[in-house]
């Protein structure tokens, strides 16, 4: 099997509602549909989520670098070669989401040409993974009210609670709220997306301590290093790496060197493969992990849960794969379900991201 061609289509699906956080806020999806096609006629595919303020990344920078450097590098090659193909790419550095999705991309093309679930062939351990949602910044009566919606509608028991950037006491009064209103029984965590000073995210974890908090996201700038260090170890609860850990080689020097006591893995930004081996490396050290959410469409989603589901260690805890309701759309031909607060992964041969060809020409922007 050879490379034959490869597409980045970028296109642009509003939002039902913005998605609002301490490190910016979303209004339009501008995603990239990566394809990948081979000489037997196979196409592989991934949905490649642009953000800037958080890896630098724009949807012109992510079709520049697919149709120019990733192009070399995949055009000729075997999808079943993945680790030469990933050398040929690491020697570009950063564009993160765009070596995510040649990666899953790549999956695809494997899974198709087995004519089996690229979920079984990383592990299959489970069908399904429980749900946690992520709830932006509104007012904190919105907040709960969504939280709610999601409980009543879908079964979904945790919740990612945006803070950060905004005074302590309304954030603390939004988890005193939601803690009040949603019971004993739900998860909730906190990530701040970098929105406070160690200091602050220390008083932050005071003022919660009676409100069963089960981990803290990026609390403050993990550049910052000796203020994060203080923080982590000091905090009661897990301190999750997520955009200071991207790839392996970050996610391990946070965690040896004390920036972070747990981990957040996407693989819209290190794909399967590369997700394998932080997971891995999380599950010998005895650290929790979180799946989480990229601000994912369904296509992203569904290849959140293809990878969560197939190993023991990712599907501890509940995963971030409901934030593609806040959208108007999306490509995907298949729409998940999220029933009784689970999403099963795909059956089918591949990732399971089976393009609807009329929205993608609905909604693509290059033509
Ligand atoms: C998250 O977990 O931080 C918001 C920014 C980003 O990079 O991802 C989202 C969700
Ligand atoms: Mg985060």
């Amino acid at each position: 099997m050879k490379i034959t061609g490869v597409e980045a289509v970028p296109y642009r699906i509003p939002m039902r509602k913005p998605l609002r956080f301490a490190s910016g806020e979303v209004h339009h999806i501008e995603h990239v549909l990566l394809r990948i096609t081979t000489d037997e006629g196979l196409v592989g595919c991934a949905d490649i989520p642009p953000r800037p303020y958080t890896y630098g990344e724009t949807k012109e920078s992510v079709v520049g670098i697919v149709n120019g450097v990733f192009s070399e590098a995949l055009l000729g090659a075997d999808p079943l070669d993945r680790a030469l193909i990933h050398s040929r790419l690491h020697r570009t550095i950063g564009n993160q989401t765009a070596k995510g999705g040649v990666d899953i991309a790549l999956w695809d093309l494997i899974g198709k040409s087995l004519d089996t679930p690229v979920h079984r062939l990383l592990g299959g351990f489970a069908d399904s993974l429980e749900v946690s949602h992520m709830l932006g910044f509104s007012p904190t009566e919105a907040v709960v009210e969504e939280a709610q919606k999601f409980t009543e509608t879908y079964g979904v028991r945790s919740f990612k609670i945006k803070v950060g950037r905004r005074p302590v006491s309304l954030d603390v009064e939004l988890v005193a709220a939601l803690r009040e209103e949603l019971g004993d029984d739900v998860l909730l965590y906190l990530d701040a997306n970098r929105g406070w000073t160690a200091t602050e995210a220390a008083q932050v974890l005071e003022a919660t301590s009676g409100l069963d908090l089960r981990f803290f996201e990026e609390p403050d700038d993990a550049d910052e290093i000796l203020g994060r260090r203080r923080l982590v170890a000091a905090s009661p609860i897990p301190i999750v790496a997520d955009e200071s850990a991207p790839n392996l080689g970050a996610a391990a020097r946070e965690i040896h060197t004390g920036g972070a006591s747990a981990l957040s893995i996407k693989t819209a930004r290190t794909g399967f493969t590369e997700s394998q081996k932080i997971l891995s490396y999380a599950e010998a050290l005895g650290l929790d992990v979180l799946m989480g959410n990229q601000i994912d469409t369904q296509l992203g989603s569904t290849a959140t849960v293809t990878f969560g589901a197939a190993f023991e260690h990712s599907s501890r805890w509940p995963a971030e794969l409901s934030n593609f309701l806040d959208m108007a759309d999306d490509l995907i031909a298949s729409p998940i379900e999220i029933t009784d607060g689970r999403v099963h992964a795909p059956t089918v041969p591949g990732v399971g991201t089976i393009i609807d060809e009329d929205k993608l020409a609905r909604y693509r922007i290059d033509r």
